[in-house]
């Protein structure tokens, strides 16, 4: 029995716009179904992408996609639309290696405008669409989707001051579930609870809608007439919206579960050619009762039971989790120590901070420019901040890491967190360039931890230095705390972990060292015997102290968990170079690619960075050594 006869009859918008309008609620529940057997199975984005099915069923009746552009910001909600837009039957490989993306990609299909991932750059880019196609002359309008947490970046509001300026007939669709990752916060945030819950505006905003619905054709003079009249009401009324004050038409807050007040209202935006906004209104998780009840923990998932609402345990062995546990540790010793995240208070294991010191604790919303400056300031009072911000989101931030931090030379720590492959998210959210973009700036110290006690005695670190201080750390579980982890840290010095008196030297950073101890065992059942050293400090180096310890072996590799331009790998080569050393050097990195999605096991072998490929790259080099008579271990 075909369990969603209507969705398997949708192989594109045509088919969803043939369909009757009373079999769309079906519709939703199917979709609802396929998103959460998927999601269950393979990990994603739950709550946010229940909440907008039948928007996007509304929005695909409505607009013409292709020729209509509908951008999705962040686009973790866009999975109603890959079901809709031919993407149903590949849609159970969704976030699996060589499956279709978690996130809008325009290799996928020509109804997915842009490629997104990171939040806050709908109206921008559905602005410059706009634009693109009014000078060609192609026709068609532009919808940026945003999330009432998306709406709170910067570049989003920089957007909307530019808008009325150009004067273009975008709509913007504000997906308002009150709701980021978890609470929404600021001001923002404040005036559209106020815009939804002021009661006598629902009754208002009830009565004028159902009034426009019922009229049959509404001209675009009539509809600029109508909705100017609303809004000259709303601010004898209400006081004025903020959208209203950027020059955009107001309409809403509108009930984002009702597709026939959706499409109706929508086909009347269609036709105003002023820039609108629409206020919908969502229940995040809405159709599964664990997603609804605890959105914030089924905002990103993995995999779980659908019965239940079990997830899948990630283990307290990583990186975040120890961060967690360090943050509240020195907080309780050190008073001047305050927290900051950009919207990811959970996911950067905060959480905690938060819970124990609510005074000392800061979520600046989806703002990770702010965020840095905000502790810069912070700083300049006495204060030590730490930001925590993944490694893919800080890139937002660099030139406030250069301008406002390490210029003035202002002790803010920054927690740099999924410092590495993150596996099912994919291109957008790896974070293997953080290395390459801190590496230049001048005077930033640069910590990589391997393991729990090595994290904390960097913070502690970090603490007695009165200077910005980076420490990055993957999305993975770190090492075990062999008792070289504990020796005490040198600025610009690693230590040994595995001495065995051979020719061949490993060096590793931060989580990547578990990959070069399997390596090793997989060398030694060569005969090949190998060191292995933890680097601990990306910036600076003791040169000299490292072409020393270099300079014992025949042959070194490098292995580090970030891009292979720019990398440690490179510092470490010049290094050799600059004491001529008589060293065979093989720096092993990713190299010149953007990484797709798969998981992050799948990733290191992909690259060659798992345990077998650093120890397949050191014997098949060695070998090249061997020939050309480099290398005097016989093999
Ligand atoms: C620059 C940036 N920072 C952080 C994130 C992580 N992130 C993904 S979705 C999200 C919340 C978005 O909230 P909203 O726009 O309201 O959408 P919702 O999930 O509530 O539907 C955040 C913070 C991101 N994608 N990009």
């Amino acid at each position: 029995m075909n369990k969603y006869p209507l969705l398997s009859s949708i192989n594109g918008p045509d088919n969803l716009k043939a369909l009757p309008s009373k079999k769309l609620g079906s519709l939703a529940r199917e979709i609802r179904r396929v998103i959460i057997k998927v999601v269950s199975a393979n990990g994603g984005h739950l709550a946010s992408n229940l909440g907008v099915v039948e928007l996007t069923i509304a929005l695909h009746r409505v607009f013409k996609s292709p020729q209509d552009k509908i951008i999705w910001d962040v686009g973790h909600q866009c999975y109603t639309h890959k079901l809709i837009c031919g993407r149903r039957e590949k849609f159970s490989s969704l976030r699996r290696m060589g499956g279709i993306s978690g996130f809008p990609k325009r290799t996928e299909s020509e109804h997915d405008i842009v490629d997104t991932g990171h939040a806050s750059t709908s109206i921008s880019a559905a602005l410059g669409i706009l634009e693109g196609m009014s000078i060609s002359k192609t026709g068609g309008k532009a919808v940026a989707v945003i999330g009432d947490g998306a709406l709170t970046g910067g570049m989003a509001l920089e957007a909307l001051n530019y808008a009325s300026y150009l004067g273009k007939g975008l709509i913007i669709v504000l997906n308002d579930n009150n709701m980021s990752i978890s609470d929404n916060v600021g001001a923002i945030s404040s005036h559209l609870s106020r815009l939804t819950a002021t009661p006598f505006y629902q009754v208002f905003r009830r009565h004028f809608d159902s009034g426009v619905r019922q009229i049959p054709f509404v001209g675009e003079p009539l509809m600029r007439l109508i909705y100017r009249m609303k809004k000259g009401m709303k601010a004898l009324i209400f006081r004025e919206t903020l959208f209203s004050d950027f020059g955009f038409e107001y309409i809403g807050p509108i009930d984002g579960h009702n597709i026939r007040l959706l499409t109706s209202v929508l086909s009347n935006v269609r036709r105003i050619d002023n820039p609108v906004v629409v206020h919908v209104t969502t229940i995040k998780g809405k159709g599964y009762i664990h997603a609804e009840g605890d959105p914030t923990l089924y905002h990103g998932v993995s995999p779980f039971s659908i019965l239940d609402g079990k997830i899948e345990s990630k283990g307290n062995l990583n990186f975040t989790d120890a961060f967690s546990r360090i943050m509240t540790k020195l907080a309780a010793e050190d008073k001047r120590i305050v927290g900051i995240t950009a919207a990811m208070t959970d996911g950067t294991g905060l959480g905690r901070f938060k819970a124990r010191y609510p005074g000392r604790f800061y979520d600046v919303g989806i703002a990770e420019q702010h965020a840095v400056t905000f502790a810069a300031g912070l700083a300049t009072t006495g204060l030590r901040p730490v930001v925590a911000i993944y490694s893919t989101f800080m890139q937002r931030a660099i030139d406030q890491v250069i301008h406002d931090v390490v210029l003035p030379g202002l002790p803010v720590i920054l927690a740099v967190d999924r410092a590495g492959m993150v596996g099912a998210d994919g291109e957008t959210h790896h974070g293997v360039f953080d290395i390459p973009l801190f590496r230049s700036i001048p005077s930033l110290t640069i910590l990589s931890p391997a393991t729990q006690g090595e994290m904390e005695s960097m913070f502690r670190y970090a603490l007695s230095l009165d200077k910005p201080v980076v420490i990055r750390y993957p999305k993975a579980a770190y090492a075990e705390e062999l008792p070289p982890f504990s020796l005490e840290l040198k600025e610009g010095r690693g230590i040994h972990i595995e001495r065995h008196g051979g020719q061949v030297l490993l060096i590793g950073v931060d989580g990547i060292i578990t990959e070069a101890q399997k390596a090793l065992k997989v060398l030694a059942d060569k005969k090949i015997t190998a060191d292995l050293y933890n680097l601990r400090f990306i910036k600076p180096l003791d040169e000299e102290y490292l072409a020393n310890i270099l300079n014992d072996y025949e042959f070194v590799a490098l292995v580090e968990e970030g891009m292979a331009q720019g990398g440690i790998g490179e510092y470490v080569a010049a290094i050799s170079n600059k004491y001529n050393l008589e060293v065979g050097f093989l720096p092993l990195a990713i190299t010149d690619r953007f990484l797709p999605q798969a998981s992050r096991s799948e990733l290191l072998k992909l690259c060659r960075l798992d345990g077998e490929g650093i120890a397949a790259s050191i014997s098949d080099y060695i070998a090249v050594l061997k020939k050309k008579k480099l290398y005097s271990i016989p093999l």
